[in-house]
């Protein structure tokens, strides 16, 4: 472990960026723990409980959660792929480090079944319900380069995309 972090720049939509779909990670090296340290210390850096690789512009299958409110059970998922959702469904507030401001009520399975590796290559299986299993389909999601927003009704979805460019039209004219 290091002592020092980077703290890596999150992309906010509607960046194009965030539409990439990640590729799977083939290599296990020093530098994938490091990226994912960083990760984990920008996700604490944000309050999020949870961080996409796509969403700090790195496009590689690899994802940091940790749900606790005292940082103690840190999750890092590389490749991950879901192998069974179930039929059942939940619906939850979802918010997004990328779509800083929003959040909406999404329904997805409220439990899943991932395949995933750890940082020295070994498969995993990791079943999950609650929050967690929220979590882990919001952030497979991103690195297939869907949004949490792109769940709702368009009427909200153009509602949000309207007040983010508002927004930006303001904090412009502080700029000029
Ligand atoms: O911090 C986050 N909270 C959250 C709440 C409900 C459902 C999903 C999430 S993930 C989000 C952080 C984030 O944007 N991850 O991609
Ligand atoms: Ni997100």
């Amino acid at each position: 472990m290091r002592n020092t972090y980077k703290k890596l720049e999150v992309l906010h939509f509607p960046d194009p960026r965030l539409r990439k779909i990640a590729k799977e990670v083939d290599t296990f090296d020093n530098s994938l723990q490091t990226l994912i340290d960083d990760m984990f210390f920008t996700m604490y850096e944000e309050k999020g409980i949870g961080l996409a690789a796509t969403q700090v512009n790195i496009h590689k299958r690899i994802i940091v959660i940790d749900i606790t409110n005292d940082k103690s059970e840190k999750i890092d998922l590389i490749n991950p792929k879901l192998i069974s959702l179930s039929s059942t469904k939940d619906s939850m507030d979802e918010g997004c480090l990328s779509v800083p401001g929003f959040y909406e009520t999404v329904s997805r399975p409220n439990q899943v079944k991932i395949e995933t590796y750890n940082t020295k290559g070994e498969k995993k299986i990791l079943d999950a319900e609650g929050l967690l299993a929220v979590c882990i389909q919001h952030e497979i999601d991103h690195l297939n380069g869907v949004l949490f927003i792109d769940y709702l009704s368009k009427l909200k979805k153009d509602m949000i995309i309207k007040k983010l460019a508002k927004q930006k039209k303001e904090i412009n004219k502080i700029v000029l």
